[in-house]
């Protein structure tokens, strides 16, 4: 089959706070399994993403605290970073909307815009905040909405409806900082003549008949309403200045740029990899797709707006697909992150291993209406399918192999038609499961699974090895010949889901290569060779215990303490007395800081970033707990000398004594990197 291109994006979440599940279930999930299929598949897949820096929301933030836009944003790159990166999402390029190449890339697109008359400028009324003598685009502003009467109703859009809004529509407007009375003043701003584009749009949307109806129909909706022109410029000094004399104090509209940052991380990508033209053969190539994943309140900036702009510039292709998804409920409530009402991606990693999420999330993703996340579901999904159906049969099929057969795959005998009918199966899956992920149905892919997992454990009870391994040797090799070859297959076929779990799988089965370079279209075949040494069976899932779960559904709706708020003091703040004042010498003095041995370092068990450690500070042997487990793998720590705050008050972190603290920086991507003496130094020297 000929390689085909594929570009596949997810939604680039404001740089104003961490990743909650909403945003995995909407778009990062979808997307990456979707991107992990294509590429078993054998095709070429650029999975595309990012942060988006611009816009209210931002600046917003940044007022609040009392920072800048720029700390905000370069506070919480790294954090989204990280977290996607430690579940799994593998992206090709993972830009930020404020780096140069993009503003290149935006002002590029909109001269392109202007050049084609696309643009007109407009004076408007605006409401304007007398107290701190601005205007207040977007967000900064609430009020009624004058479609749905929903009263809280913000300056950009209404969240009730979903209708595009601005600030002057709304019924008594009111400030997001201040309570004066607001004003109207006159300003001008370019608007994009998004009604010129209404009839290409509806002819390209007639074509598209194997779209969601929830997409379709959404757009239906703006088109029978007739599209407006809307203003794609804010008075505001964050963000994209226009390629434009005369234009000082405006900056695009966050929602224009921010879609064109795709292509700006692509084109990030193509001059990493030493070939700065090679994203236009994506861009520009009409046989590729270009799939975009989302959530529902996304749409019309990618189904009507986005494509209207593509459309004006010329050079580009249109979506292929806009899969987008509903939303996701906790625990039967609306997810809210300012009642803290909301499961963080970190928190979750913190305590939990990726796939179980991975796993649950796709089994109730959000495809069609919304749906709901409870941790008793998740326990249940975890507990009664991935560890009972999934990990139980790996594990007795390899188990017997090992326990058995010495470790070798045994030869077969003659096989027995339940033995046919399974190797049928096994065949028959990478097609089944595949129309599913090819056609944006991942809830019906885990369906499928579990139907297969069933298959197989129903098959290994009822030929029964342990029997047969005392009565018939060769029915007992067949058996586990043909379990063998359904363990491959599953590795291969839960690995856009499950692609941890995949690699464990493929690491016990002890085959060449990795399952990601795997082809999906031959998963099916037997491909463990009779006479093959398997490698030690591990154990694929524990089961989560109630206190666990009860943990989780208790942080729900409590306010989040301040160390999981990381703004944190940055290097410009240093000369800046208020939030970095002076101490004198003698307070530093108070601070015990000594050079310490470690002897010994193990994980805090449920935690994925904490380590405890026995270390030795002279003649006195102590135990610590760190969070350098990002960075720092046990194994290696003992034999290394650290420094350590050697009085600071004990104090019982995830149940574990620790009894004092040591010194690490944080790295640009938010990674601990611990303090060494520059040369062996003797245990307990003071540092000072
Ligand atoms: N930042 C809205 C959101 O985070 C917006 C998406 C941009 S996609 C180009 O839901
Ligand atoms: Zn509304």
């Amino acid at each position: 089959m000929a390689k085909k291109k594929y570009l596949v994006t997810d939604a680039l979440p404001y740089a104003n706070g961490k990743l909650h599940l909403g945003h995995i279930a909407g778009s990062h999930l979808p997307g990456d399994i979707y991107v992990r299929y294509q590429r078993l598949k054998g095709h070429d897949v650029l999975h595309i993403g990012g942060t988006d820096d611009h816009g209210v929301p931002i600046t917003l933030t940044a007022d609040k605290a009392g920072i800048t836009p720029k700390e905000v944003v370069d506070t919480y790159y790294p954090i989204i970073f990280n977290s996607l990166k430690s579940l799994g999402i593998t992206f090709d390029n993972f830009s930020q909307t404020s780096r140069p190449i993009h503003h290149t890339t935006s002002r590029d697109f909109f001269t392109r815009l202007h050049e084609n008359d696309r643009f007109d400028l407009r004076e408007v009324d605006q409401i304007y905040c007398p107290s701190t003598n601005r205007s207040l685009p977007d967000r900064y502003v609430e009020g009624t909405c004058p479609h749905c009467k929903y009263e809280r109703a913000r300056g950009d859009q209404c969240e009730n409806c979903g209708t595009m809004l601005d600030g002057i529509q709304l019924i008594n407007p009111v400030s997001d900082l201040c309570d004066v009375p607001l004003e109207v003043r006159r300003s001008s701003h370019w608007y994009f003549k998004l009604s010129e584009a209404q009839e290409s749009l509806e002819h390209w949307l007639k074509g598209k008949t194997d779209w969601k109806n929830s997409v379709l129909n959404y757009c239906a909706g703006w088109f029978a309403l007739g599209l407006e022109d809307r203003p794609i410029t804010r008075d505001l000094d964050w963000g994209i200045a226009l390629p434009l004399d005369n234009s000082e104090g405006k900056v695009m509209y966050v929602w224009f740029e921010a879609v064109i940052g795709y292509v700006s991380s692509t084109r990030e990508w193509a001059e990493r990899i030493g070939d700065p033209e090679r994203w236009k053969t994506y861009w520009h190539n009409p046989d590729c797709t270009l799939v975009h994943f989302m959530g529902k309140d996304n749409i019309v900036f990618h189904a009507i707006l986005w494509p209207a702009m593509l459309m004006a510039h010329g050079d580009y292709i249109l979506p292929t697909s806009v899969p987008a998804n509903e939303f996701l409920n906790i625990e039967g409530q609306k997810l809210s992150t300012s009642r803290n009402w909301a499961i963080w991606l970190d928190e979750y990693l913190e305590d939990f291993s990726p796939d179980p999420l991975r796993y649950y999330l796709a089994a109730i993703a959000p495809e069609t209406k919304d749906t709901d996340f409870s941790w008793k579901d998740f326990q249940a999904r975890n507990n009664n399918e991935l560890a009972d159906i999934f990990g139980n049969f790996v594990n007795r099929s390899l188990t017997f192999i090992t326990r058995y057969f010495d470790g070798t795959v045994p030869s077969p005998g003659e096989f027995a038609s339940e033995d046919e009918a399974l190797l049928k199966l096994l065949k028959e899956t990478p097609k089944t499961a595949g129309d599913c992920f090819e056609n944006f149905q991942v809830r019906a892919a885990v369906r499928e699974l579990i139907l297969l997992g069933n298959h197989f454990n129903k098959y290994f009870n009822d030929q029964a090895p342990w029997h047969t391994r005392k009565t018939d040797r060769d029915r007992c090799g067949t058996t586990l010949y043909v379990c063998a070859q359904a363990v491959r297959t599953l590795a291969v076929i839960i690995g856009p889901i499950l692609p941890f779990t995949a690699d464990k799988i493929w690491e016990m089965l002890q085959l060449e290569g990795t399952v990601s370079n795997q082809r999906w279209d031959e998963a099916g075949e037997p491909g463990v060779p009779a006479g093959h040494k398997i490698g030690q069976p591990k154990i694929l899932f524990s089961k989560f215990e109630d206190v666990r779960i009860e943990a989780q559904i208790a942080k729900l709706g409590k306010p989040q303490t301040p160390a999981q708020l990381p703004l944190s003091v940055k290097t410009t703040d240093l000369n800046d007395p208020e939030k970095n004042p002076t101490i004198p010498i003698d307070v530093f003095q108070k601070i015990e800081l000594r050079v310490a041995d470690i002897l010994s370092a193990e994980r805090v068990p449920k935690t994925d970033k904490l380590l405890k450690l026995r270390i030795r500070i002279g003649t006195e042997e102590r135990q610590i707990v760190s969070g350098i487990a990002p960075t720092y793998d046990p194994a290696d720590l003992p034999g290394r000398q650290i420094v350590v705050v050697a009085n600071l008050q004990p104090a019982t972190i995830r149940g574990v004594e620790s009894k004092g603290m040591l010194l690490a920086a944080t790295n640009t991507d938010g990674d601990p990197v611990l303090l060494i003496p520059d040369t062996a130094t003797e245990s307990g020297a003071e540092v000072k």
